[in-house]
């Protein structure tokens, strides 16, 4: 048993499926973390930031028995194992592993806001989300058919494979 937690993940550097599907496997052998369930993939157009490549955007599910803190840091390990390089505020990166939805929490602490604010502005994280999560509560209590998200976003490919 344990909670259940929606992990958002992108990529626009090197091979971009490759390092989402590597971070799904890195999360889910992470302790207190499996992963159940992901989203389809998608391309999408960058939002923010410099003019850099298109994203490899997906979402998986995980379900944890970590607390919200400790899964974020888990998140950033990933990351790390992976290679990330933190450069320019919202520059390409190798990996981007978001906490986006954590159960029916809502928190609003240093670097740890939970339902992820910005997540109902961005096409590219609510879109494979709501294939997961059809009626989320994002930030504020909004409702997904009251979200106008932002940012082309064009399906990809399968869903990552979920290794048990
Ligand atoms: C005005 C100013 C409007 C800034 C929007 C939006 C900034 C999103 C940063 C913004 C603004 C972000 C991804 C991405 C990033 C991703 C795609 C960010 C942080 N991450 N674009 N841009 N996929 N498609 O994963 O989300 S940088
Ligand atoms: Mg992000
Ligand atoms: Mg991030």
């Amino acid at each position: 048993m344990g909670e259940r937690a929606l992990l958002g993940l992108g990529s626009n550097l090197g091979e971009r499926l490759a390092n989402l599907q590597r971070a799904a496997d890195l999360l889910g052998a992470a302790v207190g973390v499996r992963v159940v369930a992901s989203s389809r993939i998608y391309e999408t157009e960058p939002v923010g930031g410099p003019a850099q490549p298109d994203f490899l955007n997906a979402v998986v599910e995980v379900e944890t028995d970590l607390e919200p803190r400790e899964l974020l840091a888990a998140c950033l390990g990933v990351e790390q194992d992976l290679g990330r390089v933190r450069e320019e505020r919202w520059g390409p990166r190798v990996i981007d592993v978001d906490l986006l939805l954590y159960d029916e929490v809502d928190m609003d602490e240093p670097h740890l806001i939970v339902p992820h604010p910005r997540l109902h502005e961005r096409a590219f994280a609510l879109v494979p989300l709501l294939e997961l999560v059809p009626d989320p509560v994002l930030a504020g209590g909004m409702r997904a058919a009251d979200a106008t998200p932002g940012g082309e976003v064009r399906l990809w490919g399968p869903p990552l494979l979920v290794r048990r």
